[in-house]
């Protein structure tokens, strides 16, 4: 059997209590829409229109569940009760509606920030490593790690995977993921370069004034420790303060790199040249860098545009490399300018592709956010059991599925209906059969 090794993106698909509940703090567009009213479905939708045009691109598209929300059980540990799940939702949305919206939140769809992964050729047992988030930084996403290891132990199972927990939920260990990690290789099959960027560590040094720097140091060094990567293939590197206190919450706002290219905006990182000069020296090669000035997108023109919460793919059969952007990219005027000449011009990147994410991206989550990274071996992926790898049948029944079960509106005051929680569980229920997962949700055990 063939080794070749390809990159999967497993999307997250939007879950049926999507909503705006401004609960990020630090991030631009999330904030700015607390309050809105959402669509679950046209989110849901949306989201699978990308996973299949990337199908239809020729990539392997994966595709993870969303989790049980409302999070009763979160509730019940914040000291609510009562009879039933109902009179528990009740309770919080009289006494506690920020503490209800987190227990509420789909923020889980944002796969990026699930797990860090590391591909078997990066790591001294050869095996293909999972460290799950732990999201400790804010409480409605420090309630996904649980059940993402679940999720990702039921669907990568077998020898050739080694799954960790996620790290001690503290500040020293504060770890978002993928979201602050690229890999840098010739080939997928070869051992990469793993860059890890983080916005804060122990020992203090520069730090964003205005927002918090959600990713330690210390995560990003027990994650390369447990994952067996070679330090003379690992690089550290800080997120520019500047960028987090201008809305760069995670290093994926501001930079995306896949196979030898980077593609980062020059305010990304603090000492960019010394970065360039370790990756170079741990990769062995001279990598390909395309550095956008500030002079000619703004930090703030890069985030409320996402440019750099792109996907940036390698299509089989193409020599260049592919951009997947959203829409927004065509509304702000000096990106797309930008986006034209990249498109024209002599260079890596030869064809930028839009796609209309708005109900994500109204709550702070792009193309890059909504995708984890995970490169598998043709005999990995024919190892499967789970009916996790999109086609043209599943693609059709997601879309049932969420034709069936989802609201095509949602508002903040319906996070209390206790008809959303079952909603969710009846879709989460069927969900899990046709991805063939296993009972990997509490209300299932
Ligand atoms: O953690 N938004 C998410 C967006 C995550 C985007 N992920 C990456 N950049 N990889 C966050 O800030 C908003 C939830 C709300 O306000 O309802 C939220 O959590």
């Amino acid at each position: 059997m063939s080794t070749r090794s390809q990159e999967v993106n497993f999307d997250g698909l939007v879950g049926p209590s999507h909503n705006y509940s401004g609960l990020a703090f630090g991030n631009v567009a999330a904030t700015k829409h607390s309050g809105a009213i959402s669509s679950p479905r046209q989110a849901a939708l949306q989201g699978l229109e990308k996973m299949w045009a990337l199908h239809e691109m020729g990539m392997v598209q994966g595709v993870l569940p969303p989790q049980e929300r409302p999070d009763v059980r979160l509730l019940r540990q914040l000291g609510f009760s009562g009879k039933s799940d109902g009179d528990i939702l009740r309770q919080a949305a009289k006494e506690a509606p920020h503490l209800l919206a987190s227990a509420a939140s789909a923020a889980s769809m944002w796969v990026a920030n699930a797990a860090t992964i590391s591909p078997a050729a990066d790591t001294a047992d050869g095996k293909t490593h999972f460290t799950p988030a732990n999201l400790s930084h804010m409480l409605h996403r420090s309630i996904e790690s649980r059940i993402t290891g679940r999720i990702l132990q039921a669907i990568f199972a077998g020898d050739s995977y080694r799954h960790h927990a996620a790290l001690p939920a503290t500040p020293r260990f504060s770890d978002e993921g993928a979201a602050n990690h690229t890999r840098l290789c010739s080939s997928y099959d070869s051992a990469g370069v793993e860059l890890f960027v983080y916005g804060s560590r122990e020992q203090g040094g520069p730090q964003p004034q205005k927002y918090p720097a959600r990713q330690a140091l210390e995560a990003c060094q027990v994650i390369a420790r447990a994952h067996g990567l070679n330090p003379a293939k690992t690089v550290f590197a800080q997120q520019n303060p500047q960028a987090i206190d201008a809305g760069v919450f995670h290093n994926d706002v501001i930079a995306v790199g896949n196979l030898q290219l980077l593609f980062y905006h020059e305010l990304a990182f603090l000492g960019t040249d010394l970065l360039r000069r370790e990756l170079d020296r741990a990769s062995g090669e001279t990598l390909d860098y395309i550095e956008v000035a500030a002079s000619e997108v703004s930090l703030d023109e890069a985030v409320n545009s996402y440019l750099f919460n792109s996907q940036l793919i390698a299509r089989p059969n193409s020599t260049g490399a592919t951009l997947i952007v959203p829409t927004e990219c065509r509304e702000t005027a000096s990106v797309y300018a930008y986006l034209q000449k990249l498109e024209a011009g002599d260079n890596a990147i030869k064809e930028v592709r839009y796609f209309d994410l708005r109900q994500s991206m109204n709550n702070g989550g792009g193309p890059a956010c909504l995708r984890l990274r995970v490169v598998m071996s043709e005999a990995q992926q024919q190892a499967l059991d789970a009916n996790v790898l999109l086609n043209e049948a599943l693609y059709g029944q997601l879309r049932q599925w969420v034709e069936k079960h989802y609201r095509d509106e949602l508002s903040p005051s319906d996070l209390a209906d206790p008809s959303l929680l079952n909603e969710c569980r009846t879709a989460l229920d069927e969900l899990s059969q046709l991805l063939r997962l296993g009972s990997v949700y509490d209300f299932q055990r």
